[in-house]
């Protein structure tokens, strides 16, 4: 945590930074417009000007979870630093694999990563930096727990870390080039978003949740809705809802695609920050109480202060349960026996899934545990096999202690290590055979095929903690657990009760468990040395890519055009390829692997025109391509690159040889991680002319040379009839993020300016 004098200071110049911005905009600030003025490098110069002026900002955070630590750290230390610029933390727990359980479960993952976390281990002694081992838990809950303060600004190399907007923090997700260049010192630069206001009114009842209302939202703005917007919740409502509860709203902002979501500080926060220990913390914020909401003139007036208003009224919120494929796709819960029989969803469920970033707090393991023991007051056992992780050690040590592991293991449950697991595709199962159609539903965030168990054909539905629990008690979907009654045994039946658990526990946390190693003194760090071996299959130093070399692009090939959805996990899947992301030869063979080509029915295959139209995996194409010298293009659909943070689905691509992706709209992160690592983003102007493009074309992208900011470029097809066509395409590099692309990354363009320092 920073310290309390570090915290002091912040917060006493945070009001007149404050005043200053809203004196040059000259009008009320919402509470995002605040937080961005307490860490702009200038609160004198921001403009403010929503989806206009570019704002440089001073983060006070930077947080990496291991699978996209390795890739950040070993860019960071291309820029040849001693020590990160700010405090920086290391968390250990993507790459666990969910099997038996969670003791076994750890054991084998310290064997089969102790090279990485090794690597992670000692680059972070070398660099000052924070380190918390396997077994800890998840970075956000992490985060929640221990750092996270209301009016803080902290960046993390995973979509999820707007958690951390629950406490009143501004946290976004960014990729590990980003994460490298504000640990080196640089500035991180944010186009100013858009905001959506969400007005919560009333108070959740019966079986709604805190997950309710983010998946209601996630079907009123759908997947691309947040898309450069940042949503900031206000209203009557927020009050009556838990700082964890506010954590799992705002943690699941990222599937709108939002920069991220914040709550404006309360009372639930103030009673968090105390109970995890931070009383301190929690007195400042109360004293700053007014830069840590919206001005009043704001909460009078939203209308003209935020660019879309959403109402949810929380007395009225049904549970919800969103899938399978998408988590946009939202149903009520009674709506689900009927969804079965139209939509034909396998009745039998095989799994259900408690835990993840999202849902794995002290009150989401309690109400799965009411509900776990009601039932086993009636003899019930669960009729799917129903897997529990708890988001931190510190969450496990007190469930265990208060009872509700007990509870959920009584009643079948299997307890994981405080980990990702199955929500990142770390999960062996062997309960289905690959290929097999079935459905599980679990209380995580994202849904896409493929994703928990690698299986295109495994139908995945999400809902809260305690709905989860009910479906695993009743073993099939068709099933409405507020209403439904279960089947006990011959003839009788019970109906399970809306489950209501304290947000706190009563006793206090409970302490134990891995925690933080923290960095290492400055004078002991120069010692240190990081070692990687050229042997190694898991860590690969970097190569710089090549510059730019002053030319248009001619004659590309186009390695494939994607219909639908392409989201990172279509382009660079994780699971099983967790364990080459340091590795960026050895995970270039997981490219596009999930994506789904416009011409037939191919998923993560597509033709090699320089041999004749064979067809092949799309990674081993682009190999051949990069061997002969062949530059490519990628066509993709709308909101292109949707989901998770890692850098690996744009640097795989540049690494073999793609010059320029081509869509008709990206995700935020996925965008800005193809500019940093030299690839143009392009979007057709008219998105009719994504049709245009043919399977065996030869793709230009013509006008390079007067690359500017607001500037078109234009894309020449060459068909294998002979005929030509046009068509404009826009980007939105500005001028600084066109120097990156000069140099061939923006790592590269950041070596150059310090050579070029006297
Ligand atoms: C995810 O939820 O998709 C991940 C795994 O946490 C990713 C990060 C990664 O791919 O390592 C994310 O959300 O950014
Ligand atoms: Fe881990 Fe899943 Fe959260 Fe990503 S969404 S950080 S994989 S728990």
């Amino acid at each position: 945590m920073l310290s309390i004098e570090r915290l002091k200071t912040f917060y006493e110049e945070m009001g007149p930074r404050v005043r200053i911005a809203r004196e040059r905009v000259g009008r009320p600030l919402t509470l995002v417009e605040k937080i961005l003025a307490a860490h702009a490098v200038d609160p004198s110069s921001v403009t403010l000007e929503r989806w206009k002026s570019y704002l440089s900002l001073r983060p006070d955070w930077v947080a990496m979870q291991d699978a996209t630590a390795q890739m950040a750290i070993l860019q960071f230390m291309l820029a040849g630093r001693d020590t990160a610029a700010l405090p920086v933390t290391v968390h250990c727990d993507h790459l666990i694999q969910a099997r038996v359980g969670a003791a076994e479960d750890l054991r084998s993952a310290l064997s089969a990563h102790g090279e990485v976390y090794d690597f992670l281990r000692c680059a972070a002694e070398r660099y000052g930096m924070g380190f918390w081992p396997p077994g800890a838990g998840i970075i956000h809950q992490v985060i929640l727990e221990h750092y996270a303060w209301p009016g803080g600004m902290l960046l993390g190399t995973d979509s999820h870390t707007p958690n951390a907007g629950g406490l009143g923090m501004l946290a976004i997700g960014v990729g590990g080039a980003d994460a490298a260049d504000v640990m080196a010192g640089l500035p991180w630069e944010l186009q100013c978003p858009k905001l959506v206001g969400v007005r919560l009114t009333g108070k959740l009842r019966g079986w709604a949740s805190p997950k309710d209302v983010i998946l209601r939202l996630c079907s009123i703005l759908t997947t691309k809705g947040g898309t450069n917007r940042i949503i900031e919740y206000f209203g009557s409502g927020c009050a009556s809802i838990s700082a964890t509860g506010k954590a799992t709203i705002a943690n699941m902002g990222a599937e709108l695609g939002a920069t991220t979501s914040i709550f404006p500080f309360d009372d639930q926060i103030a009673v968090y920050l105390c109970a995890t220990g931070r009383q301190a913390v929690a007195d400042l914020a109360v004293a700053h109480r007014e830069e840590l909401t919206a001005d009043a003139k704001v909460a009078e007036d939203p209308k003209s202060y935020y660019d879309e208003i959403v109402e949810i009224d929380l007395s009225a919120l049904e549970p919800q349960v969103a899938g399978p494929h998408t988590p946009d796709l939202v149903r009520p819960v009674s709506q689900m026996p009927a969804a079965v029989s139209k939509e034909g969803y396998p009745e039998r469920l095989s799994a259900a899934l408690v835990g993840s970033c999202t849902n794995s707090s002290y009150e989401d393991i309690g109400r799965a545990a009411l509900v776990a023991s009601e039932a086993a007051r009636v003899g019930l056992k669960v009729r799917s096999p129903f897997f529990i992780t708890p988001g931190s050690s510190q969450i496990y040590e007190t469930v265990k202690r208060d009872g509700q592991l007990a509870a959920l293991e009584a009643i079948g449950g299997v307890v994981l290590a405080n980990a990702c697991g199955p929500c990142i595709g770390q999960w062996k199962r062997e309960d289905i055979e690959p290929g097999q159609t079935n459905a599980i539903i679990t209380s995580f965030n994202r849904n896409f095929p493929r994703r928990n168990d690698g299986n295109a054909q495994t139908l995945a539905f999400i809902a809260s903690p305690e709905i989860v629990t009910a479906y695993a008690l009743a073993g099939t979907l068709r099933f409405d657990p507020s209403n439904d009654p279960i089947q006990v045994g011959e003839g009788k039946a019970v109906r399970l009760k809306a489950p209501v658990a304290p947000a706190l526990p009563e006793k206090g946390f409970a302490t134990g468990g891995p925690g933080c190693i923290e960095p290492l003194p400055v004078e002991r760090r120069r010692a240190v040395r990081v070692v990687i071996s050229p042997a190694s299959e898991r860590l690969q130093k970097l190569e710089p890519f090549p510059p730019w070399d002053g030319k248009d692009f001619t004659d590309l090939l186009l390695l494939t055009k994607v219909r639908g959805k392409c989201t990172t996990d279509h382009i660079s899947p994780a699971g099983p390829w967790l364990r080459y992301r340091g590795h960026l030869d050895r995970i270039s063979d997981n490219m596009f692997l999930g994506a789904s080509s416009a011409f037939g029915d191919r998923v993560g295959e597509g033709k090699n025109w320089l041999k004749g139209g064979e067809v092949g995996k799309l990674a081993a194409i682009a190999r051949h391509y990069k061997e002969r010298g062949v530059g490519w293009v990628v066509v993709g659909d709308e909101n292109y690159g949707e989901g998770s943070s890692r850098e690996h689905a744009a640097m795989s691509p540049r690494y073999l040889g793609c010059k320029a992706v081509i869509a008709r709209s990206f995700a935020r992160i996925h965008e800005t991680n193809l500019k940093k690592q030299g690839i143009l983003p392009l979007y057709f102007v008219d998105p009719a002319d994504y049709e245009r493009v043919r399977e065996d074309d030869r793709v230009s992208v013509i006008g390079l040379n007067r690359l500017a900011p607001g500037q078109t470029l234009e894309v020449e097809l060459k068909h294998s009839d002979g005929s030509e066509e046009r068509f404009v395409v826009r980007h939105s590099f500005n001028a600084q993020q066109i120097e990156w692309f000069r140099a061939g990354s923006a790592l590269n363009a950041v070596r150059e300016a310090a050579k070029a320092q006297p």
